[in-house]
């Protein structure tokens, strides 16, 4: 049975709807991959079970290098990250897109300290190659290894950099479908199925922006409404809507912070705080000791 060399999909010619179909069971990839590829066209799937994903890769055993950005780091996601037995690191990519004035030394300890993490930390950028040679030197200290982690981290597109794989790379989630093996040189290198947490989206750039809050406006920041008096700085999707109108309802949540933090955006970004300040919210959040500033 052929697997399709984009998703690692089995191939199959009988169901036009099902996953895998091609019209010819000796293509490379399957329809999907091909639309995807060539008309840059998103046919959702369905999500996959993240823990059936863990499972399978802890049963593997082999050197995990765990991928993200750093706009969609959670709680939830380095829960995953923690959940692998194997030895493994936390890889963070899309540096390209981090704005210049952070220092990428200082946001690993933050992080580090954050999540109560002991394992390495890297930032890279598979497209801009930026530090590459960190994860090169991992495959050939340990010969065998698997590329996880969030959806649209960037797995497939870093290991078509670093071998000379066609696998399929796209903006939408869920490209990968099946765990693929990939022999290059005298290694072995699986890409594997992302994981999906919260409301997961792409993120094509990034915004970094300042504002002063003013308790009589409520504000919308990609879909959370949030209230209260003081600065803020905002690191969102480039894509994220922002407004504000007369504050004439009342937000049921209130946010007591008094150190320097993080409040997490569900559906990607975080907004970073650095005073004492008292806020109301339209939905519970996540609040986590900064990893921009102490
Ligand atoms: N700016 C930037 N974009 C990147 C980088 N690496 C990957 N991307 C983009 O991120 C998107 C997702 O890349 P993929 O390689 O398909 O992501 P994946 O982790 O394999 O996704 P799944 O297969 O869904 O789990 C694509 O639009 C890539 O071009 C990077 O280093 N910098
Ligand atoms: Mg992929």
């Amino acid at each position: 049975m052929s697997k399709c060399i984009g998703c690692g999909i089995k191939l199959q010619n009988e169901n036009i709807n099902a996953l895998g179909y091609t019209k010819k069971l000796d293509n490379l990839y399957c329809e999907r991959c091909f639309k995807t590829i060539h008309y840059n066209k998103e046919i959702k799937v369905s999500n996959q079970d993240n823990y059936q994903i863990v499972d399978k890769i802890n049963k593997l055993g082999l050197f995990t290098i765990f991928i993200t950005d750093i706009l969609h780091l959670n709680e939830e996601l380095i829960k995953l990250f923690k959940s692998f037995n194997n030895k493994k690191v936390l890889v963070i990519n899309k540096s390209d897109i981090i704005p210049k004035n952070l220092k990428l030394e200082h946001l690993t300890l933050n992080i580090k300290e954050s999540y109560n993490i002991n394992n390495d930390i890297f930032f890279i950028s598979a497209k801009s190659k930026n530090n590459i040679n960190k994860i090169i030197k991992l495959i050939e200290e340990n010969k065998k290894v698997i590329l996880c982690g969030e959806t649209s981290s960037g797995k497939s597109t870093l290991i078509n950099s670093l071998t000379d794989s066609l696998l399929t790379t796209s903006k939408y989630n869920n490209t990968t479908l099946d765990f693929i093996k990939i022999k290059y040189l005298d290694y072995i290198i699986y890409d594997s199925p992302g994981f999906i947490v919260s409301n997961f989206k792409n993120v094509e750039k990034y915004r970094l922006l300042t504002k002063t809050l003013n308790s009589k406006y409520i504000y919308d920041i990609g879909g959370i409404k949030i209230t209260g008096d003081g600065n803020i700085t905002l690191f969102l999707p480039h894509d994220y809507l922002l407004s504000s109108k007369k504050d004439n309802s009342s937000l049921i949540y209130e946010l007591d912070i008094k150190s320097v933090s993080d409040i997490i955006l569900p559906n990607g970004g975080f907004i970073f705080i650095k005073n004492n300040m008292k806020l109301k919210v339209s939905q519970e959040l996540e609040i986590r000791k900064s990893i921009i500033g102490r």
